[in-house]
């Protein structure tokens, strides 16, 4: 049997999404910082001018999930990186929009298929945030290890279940690999 897990080399083919809130920008600036650095140091171009990694920016978290599962379901990033800080105030506003985001990015990630991260500091005071967000340490760079990790591993597994379904043919003595022009199209794992 065999043991998977995500590595940290090889980083050339991968390609990300990250989902950015406005909102509390002071913090999510500072997370995007951290996240683009880490995905720089382990080889990967964060340029949006580049190849591997496209940016979406949207008003707050409340926003996030819609635009992740959008992303996830074009098919074209290994995983998705959502960030954004959610900082309690005076009223329960913070509560709705910390649940909706949370349950919103574990829905993308599980009803695509596709890795998403999350990023979303819920922190009680803005120091708090600002802690995590570079002051003490910088949560962006951890967000962008999970990502990259995660993507290597889903690689991984998708390349067994080609294999398995190779084997499948292989014991009906019927072996093949599908041709390019075979493979699903783009959007066609999308949930009825
Ligand atoms: N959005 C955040 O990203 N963080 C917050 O702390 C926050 N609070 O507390 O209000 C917040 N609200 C905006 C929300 O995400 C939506 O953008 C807005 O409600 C419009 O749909």
């Amino acid at each position: 049997m065999a043991v998977f897990e995500g590595t940290f080399t090889q980083t050339e083919p991968l390609r990300f999404a990250i989902v950015i809130g406005r909102f509390n920008d002071l913090v999510t600036g500072k997370l995007l910082e951290g996240c683009q650095d880490c995905l720089k140091r382990h080889g990967i171009d964060p340029d949006p001018h580049g190849t591997q990694v496209d940016y979406a920016w949207v008003p707050g978290c409340f926003e996030i999930p819609l635009l992740a599962r959008q992303l996830a379901l074009t098919h074209r990033y290994d995983a998705i990186i959502c960030m954004g800080a959610v900082i309690k105030g005076q009223t329960p506003h913070f509560d709705y929009v910390a649940s909706e985001v949370s349950k919103g990015i574990a829905a993308a990630a599980f009803q695509t298929g596709v890795p998403v991260v999350f990023g979303v500091l819920t922190t009680d005071t803005m120091q708090q945030a600002l802690e995590r967000a570079g002051i003490k340490s910088n949560k962006g760079w951890e967000y962008a290890m999970n990502a990259i990790e995660m993507a290597t591993l889903m690689r991984q597994i998708r390349t067994i279940s080609t294999d398995a379904s190779t084997n499948r043919f292989a014991d009906s003595g019927q072996a093949q690999i599908l041709p390019p022009s075979l493979e699903a199209p783009v959007g066609s794992n999308e949930l009825a």
